[in-house]
């Protein structure tokens, strides 16, 4: 799919939220085929997100054809440096760190990794992505070496967020980091989802289905969840957790209060 089509895909009228898988590669053995994967779109994953915040992982290639071989489901890269665009994906969320003020994450590996994007042909969707913190020094954070907004300052996030629709950018990202101990304040998600009049991407730190459905609840219009699913890697816990972001389309609740 090329040419918006996964953006708009992602973003067409629905009830409830939607759903993305995040794998990491550099937790993935190259070899390894996940029985999930085939199952993942009739699970309710509505995309797989695939990105490591840690550099280069040379497996990542062999992962994301595995990924591709077994399911059809639109793979959109999340990288964490330009070094990892690649030709094996849909779309990429071309993402700047603007909650930091580290220029070579605000605008430098966009400029190393945009001329690969135009010659492999993939969606770029530009993203803002703003750093919330969580109670730990996430990955995140200590490689772009910027400071996140501070969880009970949702009026920060606002600012940030608005100034990234400014700026034209397709989605905000609130990010609390992977595998972050307390994910992005449900506050804050409903304060930015209110202020701002782009969909609003929201993951790190969200382990279960009741945090997710408090996350669409909030605001989110897409949910990103990776670590709970490598700590729980059952097709019924996958299931619990998109379900839980689109509770109307899966019939697992009727409404939502
Ligand atoms: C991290 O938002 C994603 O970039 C997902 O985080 O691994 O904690 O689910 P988790």
């Amino acid at each position: 799919m090329k040419n918006g089509n996964i953006y708009r895909n992602l973003t067409e009228a629905r009830n409830g939220g939607r759903f993305l898988w995040l794998i990491d590669p550099a937790r993935v053995l190259p070899e390894m085929i996940d029985p999930r994967w085939e199952k993942a779109r009739e699970a309710g994953v509505d995309a797989i997100l695939i990105g490591t915040s840690t550099g280069y992982s040379p497996a990542a290639e062999a992962v994301i054809k595995n990924v591709r071989a077994n399911t059809d489901l639109p793979l959109i890269l999340f990288p964490g440096s330009a070094i990892q665009v690649n030709k094996f994906v849909d779309a990429i969320l071309y993402l700047s760190l603007v909650s930091g003020r580290n220029a070579q994450f605000l605008i430098g590996e966009q400029v190393a990794g945009a001329p690969a994007i135009r010659s492999f042909g993939i969606e770029p969707i530009p993203t803002g992505y703003i750093l919330v913190e969580s109670g730990a020094i996430t990955a995140v954070q200590h490689i772009s070496q910027t400071l996140p907004v501070p969880a009970g300052k949702p009026d920060i996030a606002k600012y940030h967020a608005l100034a990234a629709e400014y700026l034209g950018m397709k989605f905000v990202y609130l990010e609390a980091g992977s595998g972050a101990p307390r994910p992005v304040p449900v506050e804050m998600v409903r304060q930015v989802s209110e202020y701002i009049s782009i969909p609003l991407i929201v993951g790190g730190g969200l382990t279960t289905p009741e945090q997710v459905r408090a996350a669409v609840k909030a605001g989110a219009d897409i949910v990103v969840v990776g670590s709970a699913l490598e700590f729980n890697p059952t097709v019924g816990f996958l299931k619990e957790m998109a379900a839980a972001a689109h509770p109307v389309a899966t019939g697992a609740e009727q409404s939502n209060g």
